[in-house]
Formats: C-alpha cells, structure tokens, sequence
C-alpha cells in the first residue's frame, strides 16, 4: 500500500462542477475543527489539504487527487473535504445552505462510494450527531466513522468511545485514528481503498 501522489484537484459547490466521469470518490464529513483536512494530509503523508484555525472557514467541497498502489494494482481516486458542519455561530441560513449543498452533491454523484465521517473522541453524540446518522441513513450510502484526535485520551477511552459508538450508530466500521501520532491511519487509509474496488 503506497500513496504515490497527492495533489489538489478544485475546489467546487455543485456537482455539474465535479468533472472526472468514472472516478470513484470518498468524502469526509464532519463538524468544523474536527480534524478532517488533518485526517486527509495524515492519510496521504503530505500537506494537500488546507487546515485553517478560524472553524467553519471552508464553504467548499474541495476535491483532490490521489494516485496509489494498493494490493499490486496502480489506481486513482478523488478524496473530498466537505465544509464542516454544526459550528454554532453559523447563523441558520448558512447551515441550510451547506445541507442543500452537500445533500445534492452526494445525492447526484454516483461516484461516491463510501463517506468517512469524522467525530472528535471527546465530545459526546448530541443532537446534531443523531441528525448525521439519520441523514446518512436516509441517503444509503455507505459509511465509516473516523474517532479521531485519540492522542488526547488514554488508549481505554478511546475504545470505551468506540463501544458507545457501535451501540449508537449499529454495525459500521468504525476506527480510532489520530493524525498528530498516525495511528490507525494504515487501517483506515487500505479500509478506503477497499471501498473504491
Ligand atoms: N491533538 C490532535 N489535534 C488534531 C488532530 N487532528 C486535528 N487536530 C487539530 O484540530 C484542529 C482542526 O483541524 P482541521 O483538520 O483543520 O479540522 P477540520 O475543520 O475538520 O478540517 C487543528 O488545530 C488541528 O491541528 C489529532 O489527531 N490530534
Ligand atoms: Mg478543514
């Protein structure tokens, strides 16, 4: 398994913009500050995606290109980095204007084989997580969850987060991850080419 190149494709708000027929995609949702972009530049070992200090600073889909060898077969993917969600202080229209957007642009891509949604290790499930699970019920599409910054918490919390978890979202893969220390990150990055097979 090896990344051989990762680069920046566009940043893009609709689907008619997505271009790149017949590639197969996986993105990346969760709240705002959560560590998605971490996540990607972890899983690729490079700097493509762009993270930002001031959360709820990206209001695009941004994709990206990824060329790797996995399981003796060269291939390409695109990853996407959705806008992050539930930042309290987004005012109402700006939250209704990002689920039209990514609910369109996931209900019209048929590309999309699997979402990895990101949830940090220490806030518990609230309301707007059990929107997320409906929603992505709702859209069956498949989906992996990403328990990410387990650096923060001792090895036994993490996996008492992950039990609770599985209680809560059902039988889904569900990894515990960290893009400071790259654990986990083999596990999920061979689980997301598996997905695009
Ligand atoms: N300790 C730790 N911090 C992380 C981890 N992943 C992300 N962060 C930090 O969390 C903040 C938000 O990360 P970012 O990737 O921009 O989140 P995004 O808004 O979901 O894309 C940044 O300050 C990151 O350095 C992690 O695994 N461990
Ligand atoms: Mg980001």
């Amino acid at each position: 398994m090896r990344v051989l190149n990762a680069e920046f494709l566009r940043s893009i708000v609709d689907i008619s913009q997505r271009k790149f027929v017949g590639v197969s995609e996986v993105g990346f949702i969760g709240r705002s500050n959560v560590g998605k972009s971490s996540l990607i530049n972890c899983l690729l070992t490079r700097k493509v995606a762009r993270t930002s200090s001031s959360p709820g600073a990206t209001k695009t889909i941004n994709l990206y290109k990824i060329e790797y060898e996995y399981k003796g077969k060269r291939r390409w993917i695109i990853l996407s980095d959705f806008p992050g969600f539930g930042y309290t202080a987004l005012p109402k229209n700006v939250y209704e204007n990002w689920e039209r957007m990514v609910d369109s642009y996931i209900s019209e891509n048929t590309f999309i084989k699997r979402i990895i949604w990101v949830l940090d290790v220490r806030r518990t499930f609230d309301r707007l997580d059990h929107l997320t699970l409906n929603w992505l019920t709702l859209k069956k599409i498949d989906f992996s969850v990403a328990v990410t910054k387990v650096d923060k918490v001792s090895k036994s919390e993490a996996l008492m987060k992950k039990d609770e978890l599985l209680t809560v979202v059902g039988d889904i893969p569900i990894f515990l991850v960290s893009a400071k220390q790259g654990t986990g990150r083999k596990e999920l990055l061979g689980h997301i080419f598996d997905s695009v097979v």
